[in-house]
């Protein structure tokens, strides 16, 4: 089985045959697929962050090593399901408008279905009177906003206030996230809940729901 460091090679390098080889080795061996997401790949896009801001990356090996931790993912997928933490809800989930990383985002909805909620995920990019129109037209209980950029957490503020122009925001809890995303920055925009990752966000969802009964 190759370490975590292997593994992180891996993804960094866009090595996809290996990475899918290594997680079915790291799997047969027993190791769960929670671990082997947070401490391989997750880790991983650490790392490439770290060298993109040094400049030691750039946008097309980034997007391999992206892609190549989304092969990885599937592979756990189907591992990830939250067990006891059975809930039920419908969200709909996007990235900012603006904002075109969503592989966080992915994970968060993934997690979130195994967990039983119903989810519409609008994709990237999305526009404040995109998701006010989807939960009008869904009735949803949750929309969860994801931003990866300082430069587009504005976005989100905006999208709370397309949701009060819609007629919707008391009918919809807020959830929002995303690496530079804090809890003082949730507080600020009078959002509902902040989650740091995507099991936190299946837990705020779960507590919000039983809070709006
Ligand atoms: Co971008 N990028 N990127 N990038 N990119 C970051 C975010 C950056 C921190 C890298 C760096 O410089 N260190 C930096 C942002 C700096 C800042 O604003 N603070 C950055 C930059 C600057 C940029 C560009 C501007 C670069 C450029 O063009 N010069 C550009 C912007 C494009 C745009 O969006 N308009 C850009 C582009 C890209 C790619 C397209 C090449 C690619 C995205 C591919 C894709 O998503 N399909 C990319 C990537 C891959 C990254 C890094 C390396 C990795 C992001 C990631 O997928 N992490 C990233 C550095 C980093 O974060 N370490 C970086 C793994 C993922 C599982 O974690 O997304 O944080 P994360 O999601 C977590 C939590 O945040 C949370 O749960 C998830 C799972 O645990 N979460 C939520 C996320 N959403 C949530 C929603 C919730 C709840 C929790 O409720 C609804």
């Amino acid at each position: 089985m190759p370490s975590y460091d292997e593994i992180k090679v891996y993804v960094e390098t866009g090595q996809k045959d290996a990475l899918l080889a290594g997680i079915h080795a790291a799997l047969d061996q027993g190791q769960p697929a929670q671990e082997i997401l947070q401490e391989g790949l997750i880790a991983a896009m650490d790392v490439v962050g770290a060298k993109m801001e040094a400049e030691e990356m750039f946008i097309p090996e980034v997007l391999r090593a992206a892609k190549t931790m989304e092969a990885g993912l599937e592979v756990l997928r189907p591992l990830l399901a939250v067990g006891d933490m059975k809930v039920s809800g419908t969200i709909v989930i996007g990235t900012v408008k603006g904002d075109l990383h969503d592989i966080g985002k992915n994970l968060v909805a993934m997690l979130l279905s195994s967990a039983g909620f119903q989810v519409t995920d609008l994709g990237i990019n999305v526009e404040p009177a995109a998701f006010a129109a989807k939960v009008k037209e869904t009735g949803a209980d949750f929309v969860g906003l994801s931003a990866l950029l300082t430069t587009t957490m504005p976005m989100m503020p905006a999208t709370i206030s397309a949701l009060a122009d819609a007629g919707v925001r008391g009918q919809v809890r807020v959830l929002v996230g995303g690496a530079p995303v804090t809890q003082s920055w949730a507080d600020e925009i009078g959002a509902d809940g902040y989650a740091s990752d995507a099991g936190a966000a299946i837990k705020i969802a779960k507590e919000l729901g039983a809070l709006a009964g």
